[in-house]
């Protein structure tokens, strides 16, 4: 074994050279990786004595991309380019032995050598549509002509993961090896290759599916109208577009000079160094300033939910996907059979769409089991409640917890803002209660806010951030306070809407200009789907509200046919005179004049109160930085990921603007727009809500 350099090293296995990388987390093609890289392949394909090459990679993973710590800086040779001229040129068979998860430029690596083995747990893909920019390192151009152009298509514009049997099956690679062996397998697959004399297998000469492409050029149109809703304002999946349509019309090689052209427009655009700023926020988040990573992490294999409603059957399938067992406690037997019944539909819709076998289905609702017996929970590691949002019946809950479960248990509430110093009040034992809430649907949404509670182990806060991860959650620690971050945030601009359709706008007006900004849909839109009548009370309503009246006329939202908007059988929204006609009569009883309220004003009015909040949020210290909150919104609100995020838009904006329009507002209408202390503070600094 030679060390090329400090992250390369070299060795023979008779007259195959094995290339071995080893540059921790995961092997991205730093500068140093580069040159590795490029030295090695110029000695051992210069070298008589080596007749075929394999490369592969210590550590967790085969090369996961391009560093993107390096992007935005200037690029340093060799650049990945410069190599695959001498894959091209070689007269030896090159294999990539691939573990882990081979992705962007550490995909385009593997293509550009001859040959690609994996391991069955691999998985492959070019994600780079997911921080903004394309696979500017020839991916463009060679995934199609293995997989052809639509399923590339697919592939560039999801940037999903590929699991390795279908990589395997799509001809991404060439052999499974089994697990733990993968080394002496690239290495016996490379001498059969020169054994049987196999051609040099260059990707630039695979034309086939190529040619067949080019027979049909309705192609891209038709794949950029199936995806216009999801793709849209979005630059990186055109230009990626644009590259396999250059892929069909062009020789190889000007195909990659249009890849570079198409890639350093986004380089250079908005989108990529905010999703960039994206990508790091989610990690960032996980990084707790006073709770290090050599904090105990407690196990957690057993899990008791409280509650078999959507949110206790939501959380459930959590914790069952990964093969942690779940136990539900309900109080009614017709209850809990609901609950463990909607749960089995889930899965099954899941299978129905391929997601999942029908076997998958048995063993996760095998993990699943009901009872109405509290104390059946006196093993278990972590429970968490999910009933009613009402504090007494929660202390009542966390009183009776204090009693069953064991010690160490971890007791969780999944409520959505109440105060959980006063829940944890209810017990002996304060230091083992924290908030773990999930955002409905539980087993969808990503986002998971931990909140610490004043007297919240480490041990316990910690375990809860690891665990988020392990079941595929993005977690963000946030503090005890009315609605946390993300609902405390929401909070602002709900009221702004409200306001907004009593002064001349209308709900359809509001919710346009914030899905052309880029949210999923409007606040109208979503309080519709999610039901005008959560938290409503029939008696208690007087009629004072556009909701109230709208549920007073059972126009309780989509489920009712009718709410803000009106739908059609297939629940298509459109405007509603009956709502159109409740607003104005609102406004003439309050001597309100309507005025044309313009799209800028909305998407201030409804944006800058947000970011105001997010700043008090940090005075108040219930996050912990300004990323985190961008974190929340992301996974927890659909704030669109090209924007970087709620408080990153702000810095975009500038501080400064932000502060100037908030007073024009207060001056406007009222304190409600009241500036933070802390926002007048930052921009008399010059500072950033990045600097916070
Ligand atoms: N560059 C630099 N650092 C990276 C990195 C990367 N590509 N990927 C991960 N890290 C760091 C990450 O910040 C974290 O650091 C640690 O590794 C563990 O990551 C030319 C231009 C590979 C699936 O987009 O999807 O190639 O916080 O917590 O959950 O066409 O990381 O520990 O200090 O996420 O096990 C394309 C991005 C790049 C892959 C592993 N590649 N990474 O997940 O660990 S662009 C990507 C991931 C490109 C070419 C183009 C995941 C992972 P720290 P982690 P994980």
């Amino acid at each position: 074994m030679t060390a090329i350099n400090a992250v390369t090293d070299l060795s023979m296995d008779g007259d195959i050279a094995v290339i071995t990388l080893n540059s921790p987390p995961v092997n991205a093609l730093s500068q140093a990786v580069r040159e590795g890289l490029e030295a090695s392949f110029k000695q051992t394909l210069a070298d008589p004595k080596v007749k075929g090459v394999v490369l592969i990679c210590e550590g967790k993973t085969f090369v996961a991309g391009a560093d993107i710590r390096e992007f935005g800086k200037p690029r340093k040779p060799p650049s990945t380019k410069d190599f695959y001229k001498l894959l091209d040129a070689s007269t030896k068979p090159v294999v990539a032995a691939i573990h882990g998860t081979a992705l962007g430029g550490g995909l385009e690596l593997s293509m550009m050598c001859h040959y690609r083995v994996a391991v069955p747990s691999a998985r492959c893909g070019l994600p780079e549509v997911n921080i903004g920019i394309l696979p500017g390192g020839g991916g463009t151009q060679a995934l199609p002509r293995i997989v052809g152009v639509e399923r590339a298509l697919e592939m560039m514009t999801t940037g999903r993961h590929v699991p390795a049997k279908e990589a395997h099956e799509l001809g991404i690679f060439d052999a499974l090896a089994p697990e733990g062996q993968l080394r002496a397998f690239a290495v016996d697959f490379t001498r059969k290759l020169i054994a049987e004399n196999k051609p040099i297998k260059r990707v630039r000469d695979l034309n086939d599916k190529i040619d067949e492409a080019r027979k049909h050029p309705e192609v891209f149109d038709k794949f950029r109208k199936a995806n216009a809703r999801r793709l849209r304002n979005m630059t990186a999946p055109e230009n990626i577009i644009k590259c396999v349509e250059a892929a069909v019309a062009l020789p190889f090689d000007d195909g990659l000079k249009r890849e570079t052209e198409l890639s350093q427009e986004l380089h250079s655009g908005p989108q990529a160094p905010a999703m960039r700023h994206s990508f790091f926020a989610e990690r960032e988040a996980a990084k707790i300033p006073d709770v290090p990573d050599t904090t105990e992490v407690l196990p957690v294999n057993s899990v008791g939910i409280i509650g078999a409603g959507t949110m206790g059957g939501g959380i459930a399938m959590n914790f069952a996907n990964v093969g942690i067992p779940v136990k539900i406690i309900e109080t009614k037997k017709e209850a809990l059979e609901r609950g463990l019944s909607v749960i089995r539909k889930n899965y099954e819709r899941t299978a129905q769409r391929g997601g999942l076998t029908m076997d998958e289905v048995e063993k996760r609702m095998k993990l699943i089991s009901g009872s109405l017996e509290l104390g059946d929970l006196k093993d278990v590691d972590l429970i968490i409640e999910a009933i009613f949002e009402r504090m007494d019946v929660k202390k009542d809950v966390f009183a009776k917890l204090d009693a069953v479960a064991k010690p160490g248990a971890i007791l969780a509430t999944n409520t959505s803002g109440l105060n959980i110093d006063e829940i944890a009040s209810a017990t002996k034992r304060p230091e083992s209660v924290i908030g773990l809430h999930f955002f409905s649907p539980a087993n969808v949404m990503k986002l998971l806010e931990v909140v610490r509670a004043d007297h919240t182990s480490k041990a316990i806060i910690n375990t809860s951030m690891k665990l988020a991860k392990k079941i595929g959650k993005v977690a963000a620690l946030v503090g005890v306070c009315p609605g946390f971050v993300g609902n405390r945030i929401l909070r602002q601009r709900q009221v702004e809407a409200q306001n907004l359709v009593l002064e001349g706008a209308m709900p359809w007006d509001v919710d346009r200009v914030l899905y052309n900004f880029g949210f999923p849909m409007g606040p109208f839109a979503m309080s519709d789907l999610a039901g005008l009548d959560i938290g409503w009370v029939k008696e208690n309503s007087k009629g004072e509200t556009l909701r109230d009246v709208l549920c007073e006329m059972d126009r309780r939202g989509q489920k009712t046919g009718a709410g803000y908007y009106d739908y059609d059988e297939n629940r298509n929204a459109k405007p509603s005179p009956v709502t159109e006609k409740i607003i104005k009569d609102f406004m003439a009883k309050k001597g309100v004049n309507g005025r044309h309220i313009s799209d800028e004003e909305i998407l201030e009015r409804c944006l800058y109160p947000m970011i105001n909040e997010g700043v008090q949020i940090l005075a108040d210290r219930k996050a912990i930085r300004s990323s985190d909150i961008d974190v929340i919104w992301q996974y927890g609100y659909g704030f669109p990921h090209y924007r970087g995020g709620i408080m990153y838009y702000g810095d975009q904006i500038g501080p400064a603007k932000v502060l100037a329009k908030m007073k024009e507002f207060q001056a406007q209408m009222g304190d409600r727009f009241k500036p933070s202390p802390l926002l007048e503070k930052i921009v008399a600094e010059g500072k950033r809500f990045a600097d916070i």
